[in-house]
């Protein structure tokens, strides 16, 4: 079997999306996300400009060998642009694996260890009262579990809390804008927040929260500490995670779970933090961290150090790694829970998707491989619009660390 093949195709129905579809001699085809948020052309360019070429002739069903060719093969190694990139290739493949072999993704990888998969809702208010509301809107929609964000008192933009608080979008048309930023004032409001919603909800519910990078070590360590009565499900992305010894700070002071890794892209970004078992949820999403050969080597390394997945699942990650993520975590033992954030009905006029939301739960259906596909007409509607994600100073101007 060989590759004849391979084209990228952007579309825009609502937010960007970047796919990479492969074409195989035995009219079989594979599609994987190729989508990084505001960082669209460069992967569209390394994927047309060196990976394509360079896929045409290979036999599509060695995905072993065509990683290693990608990661370990180029000389300059990782970036997110180029595992964005990596990722698609890999699971279009398995994609096609499945085609091949008439049967769904997660066959694949060690059939099924479960039947539906737990996702979190994200609950996203300008302030306290408008935070608690939208979280018992996701409550009635039978979510059991529920990411708690909330604009800040006295911090004009909060990252991802859209203002007129309709839906969640980093990324705005253009060039990045400025927000502002002041830990002082978020480290004093978060524990309210949550001493709130635990009041208002009972204990059943899992409740999460996402730092987004913008504590240091010691300030992480303190809002873990504060939140612990709250028994959150996880804190997530406290730190950057650069410095992965910074975590050993977080662990020293409590015992609230930490998720990481949403803009990982390598085992190597994770190696302490899983051996010394530093965190409990890797969030390193199929699309941007090396497709489900590189995953499935990292969740079965962390599974020994009892470390679970929490996939990150934004919009700004397609259908179709959607799709995989599901496959993915219905095949492996160490699931811990999955992102979703429904997509805008516009992006199921482009995606023909083949999971539903159950009362909590996600559920796949059997058709062979990732399952998804897309609709090239209409994709071709919905051309490509530049967006970027935000920068963060601090109220005096200075740049932000995160
Ligand atoms: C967030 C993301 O879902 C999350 O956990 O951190 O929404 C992230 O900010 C976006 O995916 C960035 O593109
Ligand atoms: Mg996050």
């Amino acid at each position: 079997m060989k590759i004849t093949d391979a084209k990228v195709i952007v579309t825009c129905p609502g937010r960007n999306f970047v796919t990479l579809k492969i074409y195989t001699n035995k009219g079989i085809y594979g599609l994987g996300d190729a989508t990084l948020n505001g960082m669209e052309k460069p992967v569209v360019a390394f994927l047309e400009n060196y990976c394509i070429p360079a896929l045409i002739g290979k036999d599509p069903q060695n995905t072993e060998d065509i990683w290693h060719f990608f990661y370990r093969g180029i000389y300059w190694k990782r970036g997110s642009v180029a595992m964005t990139a990596i990722s698609a290739i890999d699971m279009a493949l398995w994609d096609i694996k499945g085609k091949v072999l008439n049967t769904p993704l997660y066959n694949l990888i060690g059939g099924k260890s479960r039947d539906k998969i737990m996702v979190y809702a994200h609950a996203n208010g300008v302030n306290l009262d408008d935070t608690i509301l939208k979280a018992g809107i996701e409550k009635e929609k039978g979510f059991r579990a529920i990411r708690i964000q909330s604009g800040v008192p006295g911090i004009a933009d909060t990252y991802g809390v859209a203002k007129d608080s309709k839906f969640y979008e980093p990324a705005h048309k253009g060039l990045p804008h400025t927000e502002y930023w002041d830990t002082a004032k978020y480290l004093n409001y978060i524990p309210r927040l949550f001493e709130k919603v635990r009041e208002t909800f009972g204990s059943d519910i899992h409740l999460l929260h996402d730092v987004h990078h913008r504590c240091t070590p010691i300030e992480a360590a303190r809002l873990a500490k504060e939140l612990e009565p709250f028994h959150l499900f996880w804190l997530e992305d406290p730190v950057s995670g650069e410095l992965q010894e910074g975590l050993r700070l977080i662990r020293k002071h409590s015992t609230t779970p930490i998720a990481i890794g949403e803009v990982f892209n390598s085992v190597y970004d994770y190696s302490t933090l899983i051996t010394e078992q530093l965190i409990d949820y890797i969030r390193m999403p199929l699309s941007h961290g090396g497709g489900i050969t590189h995953l499935k080597k990292i969740t079965d390394f962390a599974s020994v150090y009892h470390i679970n997945t929490g996939f990150h699942g934004a919009t700004d990650l397609s259908p179709v790694n959607l799709a995989a993520s599901i496959h993915f975590n219905m095949a492996i033992n160490n699931f811990g829970i999955l992102e979703f954030m429904p997509h805008q009905d516009l992006v199921h006029e482009v995606f023909k998707i083949n999971y539903k939301f159950e009362e909590g739960f996600l559920k796949i259906d059997d058709t062979p491989g990732i399952g998804v596909d897309i609709d090239e007409e209409k994709a071709s509607k919905y051309p490509y619009t530049m967006a970027s994600l935000p920068v963060n100073r601090k109220s005096d101007g200075t740049m932000f660390y995160w």
